[in-house]
C-alpha cells in the first residue's frame, strides 16, 4: 500500500491564528493544505475563497488541495492561475454540465486536476474521463459543513473503486476522503485504500489536542 498522506482542512483553523496554525501544520509534515471553497449555491454555506488560497500560497510552500464546492467551475478557474504542478484542484462532477471541459481547462493551467464525488454520486461515472483526472475526491459526507458523521457507505465506495482504478490500470489515480476522517475512521478508510485524508474538526482540529499531538496521532493511524 502506498503510505497515506495529511491534507490538512483550513475551514476548521482558528481563523484568528490561521498563518500561526499554518506554520505549525508545515512543521507538522502536512503533505498538502486542503482549502474549502463554497458558493452558497452548490452547497448551502461559504467559507474560504481564492484570494485566501493565495495568501496561503504567499506564506507557505505546502502544495494546495483546492475543493471548488462550486456551480460552473469552469468560469471561476481563472482566480486560480496562482496554483502550480504540485497543487491539486478539484471540481464536483455534479456542480456542471461540461465536467471533462473543466478538468481539461485546469490541466492546461499546468494544475493537477481532481475530480470530486457527492456520496450519491457513482464513481462508474468516471469511466470516460480517467485520462483527465490525477485525484478523486470521495465526499464520505454530504459537502457545506465541518463536524458532520461520516455515511458509512462512502467506505465501501472507497474499497471499490480502489479496485475498480486497478481493474483499469489506473493505480497512479489517488483517492482522497473528505469528512468526518476521525482517528477511528481513518483506520477504516485507509484499509478500503485511500491515499489521501482531508483532516478537520474530527482529528487534525480536534480540541481534545494540540493540532501537533492530533496529526502525529492520525499519522499514525494512517501508517499501518
Ligand atoms: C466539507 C468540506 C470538508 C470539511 C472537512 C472537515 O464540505 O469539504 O473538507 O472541511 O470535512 O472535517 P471534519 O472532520 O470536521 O468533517
Ligand atoms: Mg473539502
Amino acid at each position: 500500500m502506498r503510505e497515506g498522506k495529511i491534507s490538512p482542512s483550513l475551514m476548521c483553523v482558528d481563523v484568528l491564528n490561521a498563518a500561526d496554525n499554518i506554520r505549525r501544520l508545515e512543521k507538522c509534515g502536512a503533505d498538502y493544505l486542503h482549502i474549502d471553497i463554497m458558493d452558497n449555491h452548490f452547497v448551502p454555506n461559504i467559507t474560504l475563497g481564492p484570494d485566501f488560497a493565495q495568501a496561503v500560497r504567499k506564506i507557505s510552500k505546502v502544495p494546495l488541495d483546492v475543493h471548488l464546492m462550486i456551480e460552473k467551475p469552469e468560469n471561476f478557474l481563472s482566480q486560480y492561475s496562482f496554483l502550480g504542478p504540485e497543487d491539486i484542484l478539484s471540481v464536483h462532477y455534479e456542480a456542471t454540465f461540461h465536467v471533462q471541459k473543466a478538468l481539461a481547462a485546469i490541466r492546461g493551467m499546468g494544475v493537477r486536476p481532481g475530480i470530486a464525488l457527492n456520496p450519491a454520486t457513482p464513481f462508474t461515472l468516471l469511466e470516460h474521463i480517467l485520462d483527465d483526472i490525477e485525484l478523486v475526491l470521495i465526499m464520505t459526507v454530504n459537502p457545506g459543513f465541518s463536524g458532520q458523521k461520516l455515511i458509512p457507505a462512502t467506505l465501501e465506495k472507497i474499497r471499490r473503486l480502489r479496485l475498480w482504478l486497478e481493474e483499469r490500470g489506473r493505480n497512479s489515480v489517488l483517492i482522497a476522503a473528505d469528512g468526518n476522517v476521525s482517528f477511528e475512521y481513518a483506520a477504516h478508510i485507509r484499509q478500503a485504500g485511500a491515499d489521501l485524508f482531508i483532516a478537520g474538526s474530527s482529528s487534525v482540529f480536534s480540541p481534545t489536542g494540540s493540532i501537533e499531538d492530533n496529526y502525529a496521532r492520525l499519522k499514525n493511524v494512517i501508517s499501518v
